[in-house]
């Protein structure tokens, strides 16, 4: 299929950190346990955090799709036809909102999905060429940081990297930075950059968006550990560690953790690491930060990433923003 190609850029006999997983034992070593975000999209994960979305309580996809809806066409002609570049496209469910409106500009449209799960992206990426005959994919398997830094040349002379569903938020502010510089970097001037951001609002609202009453949640966090023990022979019991999450509001940010309900030992054989716990020791498995938009935009026009207009729902939970490099 000439419209589909999708290079992995994960190397098994590279020590990269996507696949050795010496950023596990760094994570699973320091005084407040902790494991990067990316191992919870395995297959099975980004199966789950799909299912999240549709949650009743976990109101950032439904909003932000609106927003996409109500603003896309202003984008689309704002930035003119581009390459659409996206980090972490999971389903892509809506990119196809992006697509709409760029295909009303009546160009083909070239996609680059960039995702760590290389099912969830061969997935929707078939099933989007099924319903836009006019596009073209070219996929990306690996961190963000890997295929920013390895992006194939473009066919068109502008290109628009999008981050939406808040994932910033997932990462601390240092590493936000290093994100927006890698953005930066692989843009020319003239490019553009569309981030989506969930905002700061009450604990009453945040705190079920990460503990819904299905426990689709939970059962997201609990896969990490089935994750680490697939990939790096691990012997994680899910039914030892609690789902444990709540809205830190110094931070502005929702915590999330794994907490052992005992003293216990696990191994991960393939990392040769044997990792003690004791009764009510945490693991931190998320931090999802909420964001304050003016800060967040002066912060981008420090990175170069010039904002040009933000778009909001009319409560103001959510935020699209687009820069210009
Ligand atoms: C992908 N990311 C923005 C989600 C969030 O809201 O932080 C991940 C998630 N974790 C639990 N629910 C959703």
């Amino acid at each position: 299929n000439k419209r589909l190609n999708i290079q992995d850029l994960r190397d098994p006999d590279r020590s990269n950190l996507t696949n050795d997983g010496s950023d596990v034992i760094i994570g699973l070593t320091q005084e407040q346990k902790t494991i990067p975000c990316h191992y919870l999209y395995d297959d099975r994960g980004s199966e789950i955090f799909e299912q999240i979305c549709e949650l009743p309580e976990y109101y950032p996809t439904r909003t932000e799709a609106q927003i996409l809806r109500d603003n896309g066409s202003a984008i689309a002609q704002t930035t003119g036809n581009c390459e659409l570049i996206e980090l972490g496209s999971g389903s892509s469910t809506k990119t196809r909102l992006l697509f709409d409106a760029y295909q009303s500009l009546g160009h083909a449209l070239y996609y680059i999905p960039i995702d760590v799960s290389a099912g969830m992206l061969e997935l929707s990426a078939k099933q989007l060429l099924n319903d836009y005959p006019h596009l073209t994919i070219n996929g990306l398997v690996g961190t963000y940081e890997q295929a920013l830094q390895q992006l194939p040349p473009s066919p068109l002379s502008k290109r628009m990297v999008f981050f939406l569903g808040s994932s910033l938020g997932n990462f601390a502010p240092k590493q936000c930075q290093e994100i927006f510089q890698e953005v930066k970097k692989a843009l020319n001037p003239g490019d553009y950059f569309l981030l989506g951001l969930d905002l700061q609002k009450s604990k009453a609202i945040l705190e079920p968006a990460y503990n819904d009453r299905q426990g689709v949640t939970a059962e997201f966090n609990y896969n990490l550990l089935d994750h680490l023990n697939r990939r790096f022979q691990g012997n994680f019991k899910r039914q030892n560690f609690q789902h444990w999450t709540f809205y830190n509001t110094e931070l502005g940010q929702i915590e999330t953790y794994l907490r052992s309900t005992q003293p216990q030992t696990v191994q991960l054989k393939a990392l040769d690491l044997t990792v003690e716990f004791e009764e009510g020791e945490t693991i931190r498995t998320e931090i999802s930060r909420k964001f304050q938009r003016q800060e967040m935009e002066q912060q981008l026009d420090q990175e170069g990433l010039k904002p040009l207009k933000t778009w909001t729902d009319a409560e103001d939970w959510f935020a699209l923003l687009l820069c210009e490099v």
